[in-house]
């Protein structure tokens, strides 16, 4: 069955330049994979005669679905643009440092933080890690994730970049989602090239980086300029090779410290630039000139407790598009929930749900580069979409720990049985 088409849905479409673009007692048209039309459930241009009244009800009307939502809402399909799910081991055991005092900075120092979790996922296989990933993958996708982008940068050398890389690849293939793949090898200095930082950035722009491109398993290369990590100069190096080679490029900056790699980043062409509570509000004009998405991960600010918050109203006064995604990784943010990650946009920045609804679907989807596929409720885009029981768009921002998914559908294919078929 080609066509579906959903009925008496409450749709926040996402369209337009702010607001849930909602529209009530709505239908909406599914043919070979895209979305075909939207309008009132009173002009569908099928009949719909032999539906039944009830909820969630899926009739078919000649060789057309129909699914009668109800009320339901029905979102464009979750989109996590940031996230480090590939990785061996866990740091339970620095969370317990961290509540006794220590530091994310003085854990790094002292050879834990990222670089421990390179340890355990050198040590680990391709099936191994794509094991341990699954249960992460699988809880973010009950809530309606779609389309995620997960990271290497645990591997930092290029066997296990690639190695990751092919985990991610894996993900894609076995889990019916859509994955965007990123190079992080500059994400941390590996222990073997203490105190020769540009000796390791050589080896990623010179070897690395081409590596996993030509192995065609890169859609995106980041870098994390802090002080923990690589300076900007190191950073725009990196940009430059990717550049040549044609790859989409963006960064962690402004974690930590302003260092400026928010301003050398966007001057760059950045797709976004990634955490920036310390971007000062005098920058984020850079960002509106280069059309670069803010990316917000609330997460990481409330694990390491942070108190420095990103620049929201300048974001706002510039009309900065503002993503926010989850950072799921094994250190600051080991975070598997899209709606938890909403709420705490709320909570902790005064984001409006609205705001945070656009973040983790169309703007999540311009921090991919992906925004004239995926990420709203508009005709021609792929039909990534989620039923939601509850009866306004708010209420996803405002429960915490429910989850009233209901159905996915993926390029146009349901993805999880729908419940009351009748035939
Ligand atoms: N910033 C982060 O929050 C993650 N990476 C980064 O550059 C943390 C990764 C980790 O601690 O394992
Ligand atoms: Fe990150």
């Amino acid at each position: 069955m080609s066509q579906t088409l959903l009925t008496n849905a409450t749709l926040a479409c996402i369209d337009g330049t702010a607001g849930y673009g909602l529209r009530e007692n709505a239908a909406l048209l599914v043919d070979a994979g895209r979305i075909a039309w939207i309008g009132s459930t009173r002009d569908c241009p099928v009949s719909t005669s032999s539906s039944t009244a009830s909820s969630s009800a899926t009739t078919a009307a000649g060789d057309v679905e129909v699914y009668d939502c109800g009320g339901k809402l029905v979102t464009p399909g979750l989109i996590d643009c940031h996230t480090h799910l590939v990785y061996g081991g866990d740091r339970a055991d620095e969370f317990e440092m961290r509540l006794e005092g220590a530091s994310y900075a003085e854990i790094a120092e002292g050879g834990g933080g990222i670089v421990s979790t390179v340890n355990a996922t050198r040590a680990a296989s391709v099936e191994q890690l794509f094991e341990q990933a699954r249960p992460r993958v699988l809880q973010l996708m009950s809530e309606g994730l779609t389309t995620v982008e997960i990271k290497s940068g645990y591997g930092l050398d290029s066997e296990h970049e690639m190695k990751m890389l092919r985990v991610a690849a894996m993900i894609e293939s076995e889990l019916d989602l859509r994955v965007v793949k990123t190079f992080l090898g500059a994400h941390a200095l590996p222990s073997e090239y203490a105190g020769r930082s540009d000796a390791y950035i050589d080896q990623v722009c010179n070897e690395m980086l081409p590596a996993a491109h030509a192995a065609g398993l890169v859609d995106a290369v980041d870098v994390f300029i802090e002080s923990i990590a690589f300076s900007v100069e190191q950073g725009e190096r990196v940009f430059a090779v990717a550049q040549e080679l044609g790859l989409p490029v963006k960064a962690h900056v402004e974690q930590l410290s302003d260092l400026g790699g928010a301003v050398m980043a966007a001057q760059h062409g950045a797709l976004s630039v990634d955490h920036i509570e310390y971007l000062q509000a005098k920058d984020v004009a850079h960002l509106a000139t280069h059309n670069c998405v803010a990316v917000l991960l609330p997460g990481a600010f409330y694990v390491l407790r942070e108190q420095q918050l990103p620049p929201l109203a300048a974001l706002r006064d510039h009309n900065v598009a503002i993503a926010l995604a989850s950072d799921s990784n094994p250190g600051s943010s080991p975070l598997h929930s899209l709606l938890l990650t909403m709420n705490m946009a709320c909570t902790l920045f005064r984001m409006t749900p609205a705001e945070a609804l656009r973040g983790i679907t169309l703007n999540g989807a311009r921090a991919l580069g992906l925004e004239h596929k995926i990420g709203s409720l508009e005709p021609g885009k792929l039909a990534d979409l989620v039923v939601w029981d509850v009866d306004r768009p708010a209420m996803l921002s405002y429960r915490i720990g429910m989850n009233p998914c209901v159905a996915v559908m993926q390029a146009g294919n349901w993805r999880q049985p729908v419940q009351e078929v009748s035939t």
